[in-house]
């Protein structure tokens, strides 16, 4: 029987992992992950009758058919996500689901409500990291955490973060399976934090990139709308989503879009919906061929050059005030 982990390879992703197998070990599973916009995973996985897999932090939707492929040949899933999973509910014997759309949680939130709170500082972590400060700090009521603490986990969700975000493996500074790896001895973030070299070096290209990134001009802006380009380069790949996170934050009434260049004119989109107003950025998104994501974070990959005029116009029509 074989085990299968197969998670994005974000904060939300590696931390929803992180606490299960703190609560479950299982040494032997073998890890599928990718960059964070990698999200059609299940197609790797060729499981046969009997073995397990666990499903984290991927939406349903992109992966529905292989779903139903694997759920066909025998294998058990275990799924637990918060992405736009399709308009009808799924449902097989061989298969356990908390899917839970609402933009007050992530996927490790999930897993914490699963595990009755086991792990719940590295839920905290990820709900910093998916950008849900409030539910973050909802979760971590109780735990008798100083601001100080606070603050340093939310640091940490960011970093986790903002390893997934690149166009490809070779952006980022660590392999997700990797990173995961680097976490797993560490059963408490804050020690993770003070004695793991691999965080030393992921919060120190964390600090250099958003440096780089803080002079950029807007090509849009408004007061309820901001979209900026950033330039064809590794460093801004890798920021490019937390760049919109933190415009989010310092201007938290205003929906942002991040425009980084890949490969062949195209670029990768990142979409945050304002925060007083968490909706309509995956509605925007999935306007655009390879758009999607959540209500209040979404994004799109490829944009052509040629249609980035087309969705300006999109962006700033979804979000004009009303
Ligand atoms: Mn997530």
């Amino acid at each position: 029987m074989a085990h299968y982990d197969v998670f994005n390879g974000d904060a939300d992703g590696i931390c929803a992992l992180h606490q299960l197998r703190l609560a479950q070990p299982c040494a032997d599973a073998e890890l599928i992950t990718g960059i964070k916009r990698e999200i059609a995973l299940l197609k790797r996985v060729q499981a046969v009758a009997g073995d397990i897999v666990t499903v984290l932090d991927i939406s349903l939707d992109s992966n529905r058919a292989d779903l139903e492929r694997l759920l066909h040949a025998g294998a058990q899933v275990l799924y637990f996500d918060h992405h736009y999973a399709g308009d009808t509910l799924f449902a097989h014997p061989n298969f356990n689901g908390r899917i839970d759309t609402s933009s007050l949680v992530c996927t490790s939130l999930l897993v914490d409500v699963w595990l009755h709170g086991a792990h719940r500082l590295w839920a905290v972590t990820a709900a910093f990291g998916d950008n849900l400060h409030a539910s973050a700090r909802r979760a971590a009521e109780g735990l008798g955490l100083s601001e100080t603490e606070l603050t340093a986990l939310q640091t940490l969700g960011e970093c986790l973060n903002y390893n997934g975000y690149g166009e490809q493996l070779a952006d980022l500074w660590f392999h997700p399976a990797e990173l995961y790896r680097a976490v797993q001895p560490y059963a408490d973030p804050r020690a993770f934090m003070a004695e793991a070299p691999a965080y030393q070096k992921l919060h120190s290209g964390y600090l250099a990139d958003l440096d780089a990134a803080e002079h950029q001009t807007a090509l849009l802006e408004n007061e309820s709308v901001a979209a900026f380009q950033l330039p064809d380069a590794p460093w801004a790949r890798r920021v490019s989503g937390i760049l919109a996170n933190r415009l989010a934050h310092a201007h938290p009434t205003r929906a942002h879009a991040v425009l980084t260049p890949v490969a062949d004119a195209r670029y990768t989109v990142s979409v945050r919906a304002p925060l007083s107003h968490p909706a309509g950025a995956d509605a925007l998104c999935r306007q655009f061929p390879n758009g999607g994501g959540r209500s209040a974070a979404a994004g799109i990959n490829g944009l052509p050059e040629s249609d980035v005029p087309q969705f300006l116009q999109a962006f700033a029509a979804q979000f004009r005030r009303q």
